[in-house]
C-alpha cells in the first residue's frame, strides 16, 4: 500500500513536471560548471569572471555558475578540455584556440608562426570570414560559440640568456603545449620543446627542470614568472591565441530564449571588457607592464626587423607544413585577411 502511495505522488510530480517543461527541455540545473585553465588574476580568469557575474545576476540567479580553473575537471589536461565540453563532463568553457586545437586542428591557424602581425590582423581573423568559420567548426562538435576573448600574443621567456637570434635558443629546454606545430616551430629553431600541462610547466619551472616557456606577459607577470628564474623575456609577437566563450549544446538548449540572450549578451560584454585588460599593458597596480619588467631586474629584449626576419625564415618549412594540415582555403582567407588589416610588427606598442 505504502509502496503504492509513493508511486502515485512521483506520478503527480512527473505530471506536473511535464506542464511545467516545453517537450523534450531538460530542467536547469542547480549550477553549472564553466572550466578555464589559468588562475584568478589574469584577463582571461577576470574576463570569465565578470561574465558569470552578469549571468547570475540579469538571470536573478536561473543559471548559477561555479568557475573551475586549472582546468580541474580535466585534472589539468588542458588539452582534454573541449572533448570534455562536447560530451557534457563541462558545461560551460573559457578556452584557449591552443588547448582546443586538439580537438578542432583549424585552429591552429592563430599559431602559425609569425602569421599575425599586431591586433589589427588578429581582429581582422577572429571578426571575418575565418572567425565565422572556425564558429561553424564548434557549433558541428556540439558546442554553442559565443565570442571571442584574448590570451595574447605569447612572447618568449627563458632562464639561461638573452634571445636574439635562433643560435640563442640553441639547446635550451622549452615548455610548449597543444599541437606538434609547438614542437616543430621550437624543433626549427634548435631548441627542445616538451609538451607539458600548464600546471606541469610551473612545477618544472619551478624545479629549474626546463629553461623556458612561451606565454602572453600577462601571464607571465600574474605567476610572477620573474620569480621562477625566467628573467630573459623576448618579444617576438609569433603567434597569438584568443579564447572562446562557449556553452555545451545541450545545456544551452535547455535554457529558455530570453536566458539564451542574457548569457550571449554577457559573453559578448564580458570578452570586449576582458580584449581590453588583455591588450592594455598594465598590472593590477597601475603601473605599466614593460617598465615594471625592467624594474625587477628582467631583461627584456625587442626584435629588430632584422632579426625578427631570421625567425621567420628559419621556421618557414614549418608553416609550409602546418598550412596543408591546418587547411589551405582556411589560411589562404587568413592570408588574406593579414595583408588587408595587418599593422606593421611594432605599431601596437
Ligand atoms: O598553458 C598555457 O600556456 C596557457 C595558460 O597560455 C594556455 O592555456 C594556452
Amino acid at each position: 500500500m505504502r509502496n503504492q502511495g509513493w508511486r502515485g505522488l512521483v506520478g503527480v510530480a512527473l505530471a506536473l513536471a511535464a506542464i511545467a517543461l516545453p517537450v523534450g527541455a531538460q530542467p536547469y540545473k542547480s549550477e553549472y560548471s564553466l572550466s578555464i585553465v589559468p588562475d584568478a588574476g589574469t584577463p582571461w580568469a577576470k574576463g570569465t569572471q565578470l561574465w558569470v557575474d552578469m549571468v547570475r545576476e540579469r538571470t536573478r540567479g536561473r543559471i548559477n555558475i561555479r568557475l573551475h580553473p586549472g582546468a580541474a575537471l580535466v585534472g589539468g589536461d588542458q588539452t582534454r578540455e573541449f572533448t570534455a565540453l562536447r560530451q557534457g563532463v563541462i558545461d560551460m568553457a573559457v578556452g584557449s584556440t591552443i588547448n582546443w586545437s586538439s580537438a578542432i586542428p583549424e585552429f591552429n591557424v592563430f599559431s602559425l608562426p609569425f602569421l599575425l602581425r599586431g591586433y589589427r590582423s588578429l581582429d581582422a581573423l577572429t571578426q571575418g570570414e575565418v572567425g565565422r568559420e572556425l564558429f561553424r567548426r564548434v557549433e558541428e562538435q556540439g558546442v554553442v560559440p559565443l565570442a571571442w576573448g584574448e590570451n595574447g600574443f605569447r612572447q618568449l621567456s627563458n632562464s639561461r640568456r638573452a634571445i636574439r637570434t635562433p643560435e640563442d635558443m640553441r639547446g635550451l629546454r622549452f615548455r610548449v603545449v597543444g599541437s606538434l606545430l609547438f614542437n616543430d616551430i621550437f624543433t626549427s629553431l634548435g631548441a627542445v620543446p616538451t609538451q607539458l600541462t600548464w600546471n606541469e610547466a610551473l612545477r618544472a619551472l619551478k624545479s629549474r627542470s626546463i629553461d623556458g616557456q612561451e606565454n602572453p606577459i600577462t601571464v607571465y607577470n600574474y605567476v610572477r614568472l620573474d620569480t621562477l628564474g625566467q628573467r630573459y623575456v623576448t618579444v617576438w609577437d609569433y603567434v597569438a591565441d584568443p579564447i572562446l566563450f562557449v556553452v555545451n549544446r545541450q545545456v544551452w538548449d535547455s535554457w529558455s530564449p530570453q536566458d539564451r540572450d542574457i548569457v550571449r549578451d554577457a559573453a559578448i560584454e564580458a570578452a570586449r571588457f576582458e580584449i581590453t585588460l588583455a591588450r592594455e599593458d598594465l598590472l593590477g597596480n597601475g603601473r605599466g607592464t614593460w617598465d615594471d619588467l625592467d624594474a625587477r631586474g628582467v631583461k627584456v629584449t625587442r626584435l629588430t626587423p632584422e632579426q625578427r626576419q631570421r625567425f621567420v625564415d628559419a621556421t618557414r618549412p614549418v608553416y609550409a607544413k602546418w598550412k596543408s594540415l591546418v587547411g589551405r582555403d582556411l589560411v589562404e582567407k587568413a592570408e588574406a585577411a593579414v595583408r588587408d588589416d595587418g599593422v606593421a610588427v611594432g605599431a601596437r606598442k
